[in-house]
């Protein structure tokens, strides 16, 4: 039984190496060379078609999509990360969607001119900071009325969520107006599952 996990452990593949470490399950990560646009190159390619990180190879199942495999290897190790009854893993999903689907992108559109030199204009920069308000704020009272999305306790939503909510120190979206979500961050990103993911 052999794991491989190609990308590095930022951005949407560490999701997936947080996962990882939360559930014991040894693997190797394939780090590839980004910069040389390895992910695009015919190797790559073959085992995923969208070029993008991260990717599973579990024995030669191959897998995409960083919420496919976190569930894959839930499952597989017969853990209860994903919710232990059918109403907590609806919440982990209702919370794992609706961060990904709607503060991520946002975020993203923040960090945009990093990649692309092109600066967003005042408006538009005006515009995704006041959704992200939105959006936190909605975070904000769920996490101030529960210690963690799902619920009371640590599940894959707060991973799900957290490495979506990291893209704010990179894209210089202040978080101190949100005390809980800050806190929430600070407590999950102590585990130790997280530290061994990052290191
Ligand atoms: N929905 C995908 C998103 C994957 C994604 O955006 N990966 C980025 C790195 S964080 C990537 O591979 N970017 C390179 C590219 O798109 O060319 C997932 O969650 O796995």
């Amino acid at each position: 039984m052999s794991f491989k996990l190609y990308g590095r452990n930022s951005g949407s593949p560490l999701r997936c190496h947080w996962t990882m470490h939360e559930l014991g399950l040894p693997y190797e990560m394939i780090a590839l060379d980004m910069q040389a646009k390895e992910h695009k190159g015919p190797a790559y390619l073959a085992i995923n078609p969208t070029g993008q990180v991260p990717t599973l190879d579990h024995d030669g199942f191959i897998l995409a999509e960083s919420l496919a495999i976190d569930n894959y290897l839930i499952e597989y190790a017969n853990s209860d990360l994903a919710g232990a009854n059918v109403q907590e893993r609806a919440k982990v999903w209702q919370w794992s969607l609706w961060t990904i689907l709607n503060a991520q992108p946002e975020l993203l559109s923040l960090a945009m001119p990093k990649w692309t030199g092109v600066p967003l204009t005042p408006e538009n920069d005006a515009a995704v900071r006041a959704k992200l308000d939105k959006h936190l704020q909605i975070l904000e009272a769920r996490l101030g009325a529960s210690a963690y999305l799902a619920g009371d306790r640590f599940t894959v939503a707060d991973i799900n969520a957290a490495t979506a909510i990291g893209y704010a120190s990179y894209s210089g979206f202040d978080l101190t107006p949100y005390p809980a979500v800050t806190k929430w961050l600070e407590t999950i990103t102590s585990r130790p599952a997280y530290l061994a993911a990052k290191a």
